[in-house]
């Protein structure tokens, strides 16, 4: 009766900790050169969240090679890059209330960071995601696969 007992609370707390809340943060920089120091960024299927620090190492100002970190679909890439184009530097360079969105930063510069946080929630496992920056003319350079597995 009490192995029963304790095999049912067992069972519990393995239920209780699958559905447990579990941010997983991932680093990336980006410089005066206009790249980043990654080319790949991944996160496992079990974290429910998703933070993304970007650390701009550069010392341009965010004017002159401003850097932001953008997510989307890979099929939705490079159609938000140019709206983020049209969108203007105060906007971030981002396209406003675009849904093809799936999470970004704000523009930083040299000696700034920035982060976001998102839930993994917006991602299907397997899909095909690109993250880059959005600010003009960096996105052919600065730019990689986000892998959700
Ligand atoms: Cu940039």
């Amino acid at each position: 009766m009490l192995k029963h007992f304790l095999i049912a609370i067992g069972l519990l707390f393995v239920a209780d900790v699958s559905q447990a809340a579990k941010t997983c943060t991932l680093a990336i920089e980006g410089n005066d050169l206009m790249k980043f120091n990654v080319a790949e960024m991944k996160v496992a299927a079990d974290c429910t969240e998703v933070e993304v620090v970007l650390k701009h190492t550069g010392k341009l100002p965010a004017n002159a090679m401003g850097h932001n970190w953008v997510l989307t679909k890979t099929a939705d890439f490079m159609a938000v890059a140019n709206a983020g184009v049209a969108a203007g530097f105060a906007k971030d360079h981002i396209p406003p209330g675009d849904a093809r969105v799936i999470a970004h930063t704000k523009i930083v510069g040299g000696g700034q960071s920035t982060s976001v946080k998102f839930p993994s929630s917006k991602l299907t496992k397997g899909g095909d995601y690109t993250f880059f920056c959005s600010f003009p003319g960096h996105y052919g350079l600065m730019k990689g696969k986000f892998i959700f597995q």
